[in-house]
């Protein structure tokens, strides 16, 4: 059980949290109730309900707020979690199961309307990527100095092993100049420094320590090691053709499967660090100008909500839109099938585009 002077913490953090005029999914679901259930638990690596919300508590501005520690807390702290995921993934229930992966047919994907640059100049680049965690090592916040090292020398030995399109080279985060990396960063190939979100999950301890990124000469196909989860992988290239991306992705995903142990949950599919990303762990998504919904973003947010899609920014999650760009993603990622979630981007940003036509 976690100790009084922990739970007395948690209390403390969850007075805050009520105080607050905080809108985040962890502020709506850590009801008493819940809290009364869970504020003693602790995980089989020994994390508390203090390491699954101390994010969210330092960041009143969350709009999820919670992290899993390890993949045991998904279970242990059920309670806080289910709801969440409930709401985060359009009703994924406490028995509804993640289907086994389906990739499907990518070539399906664009075989009715073609590429969405068909629909005219509105798509500037096409991105999908997902994230996969490795069986023997733990989340972030409890991965050691050494389990980095290890961690990146496995996943570093299999990536060089590819081939063809997906052959490339890997550059640690560690000595790379920050000249680079700005220019990686800005150029959208990179994940940005000091998240703050990260840090206060305990998900930056050892930065930059193990963390790296591989990349294809063309920068279409790049994988982070070790930022918010153990791989995201990512297909990703100019234009509209999203069976080019996801057909890039597929053929990765399949290689790595080979040779890396990766975690998978019989009712999470892919075990990852925040609940958002679980199931398919697929972001499939669009660069794309607006000029005409863009300028009402609230207007956008909602007919994109109903579309099943999520507006970012620029520069991805917590950015402001520049020039009308806006990033339009699938928002759920858990059950449903990989090929559908990349569907649901695609069918989604059809109809945006359409509208962004018929707006005066
Ligand atoms: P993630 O997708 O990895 O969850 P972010 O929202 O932080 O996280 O995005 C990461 C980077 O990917 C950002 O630089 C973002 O601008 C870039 N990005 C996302 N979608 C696209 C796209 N369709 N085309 C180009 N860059 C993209
Ligand atoms: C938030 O709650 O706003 C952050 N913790 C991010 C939530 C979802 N994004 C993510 O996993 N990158």
């Amino acid at each position: 059980d976690a100790s009084d002077a922990e739970v007395r913490e948690i209390e403390t953090a969850f007075e805050k949290l009520q105080r607050s005029n905080a809108t985040s999914l962890l502020r709506k679901h850590l009801t008493p109730e819940v809290l009364e259930q869970v504020k003693r638990r602790r995980t089989r690596h020994g994390a508390t309900l203090m390491d699954v919300i101390r994010s969210g508590v330092e960041n009143l501005d969350s709009g999820v707020g919670v992290y899993a520690p390890d993949g045991d807390a998904y279970t242990v702290f059920a309670p806080l979690f289910d709801p969440i995921i409930e709401e985060y993934h359009a009703g994924f229930g406490p028995s509804d199961r993640q289907p086994p992966v389906t990739f499907g047919h990518p070539k399906q994907l664009t075989k009715v309307l073609g590429n969405l640059s068909r629909l005219g100049k509105y798509v500037i680049s096409t991105r999908i990527r997902t994230a996969r965690s490795l069986e023997e090592y733990p989340l972030n916040p409890l991965m050691t100095e050494t389990d980095y090292i290890d961690m990146e020398r496995e996943v570093v030995k299999v990536l060089q092993d590819l081939t063809g399109d997906l052959a490339g080279t890997y550059y640690p985060l560690d000595g790379m100049s920050s000249k680079d990396k700005r220019q990686l960063i800005e150029d959208h190939f990179l994940f940005k420094e000091g998240d703050r979100f990260l840090q206060a999950a305990n998900a930056s301890r050892h930065w930059p320590k193990g963390r790296g990124i591989f990349h294809n000469a063309a920068k279409t196909f790049l994988v982070w090691v070790s930022e918010e989860d153990h791989l995201r992988i990512i297909s990703m290239e100019q234009g509209g053709n999203v069976t080019s991306v996801y057909a890039r992705l597929v053929t990765a995903l399949v290689n790595l499967g080979k040779h890396l142990k990766l975690r998978r949950d019989r009712r999470l599919g892919s075990v990852t660090f925040c609940p958002t990303n679980l199931g398919t762990a697929i972001r499939a998504s669009v660069h794309v100008r607006l000029p005409r919904l863009g300028r009402d973003r609230a207007r956008l947010e909602k007919e994109c909500a109903r579309l099943g899609l999520q507006v970012r920014g620029t520069h991805g999650e917590h950015s402001e839109s520049s020039e009308g760009v806006f990033d339009l993603s699938n928002k759920r990622r858990l059950g449903l099938t990989e090929i559908d979630a990349v569907t649901e981007m695609y069918q989604g940003v059809s109809e945006i585009i359409q509208m962004e036509k018929d707006a005066k």
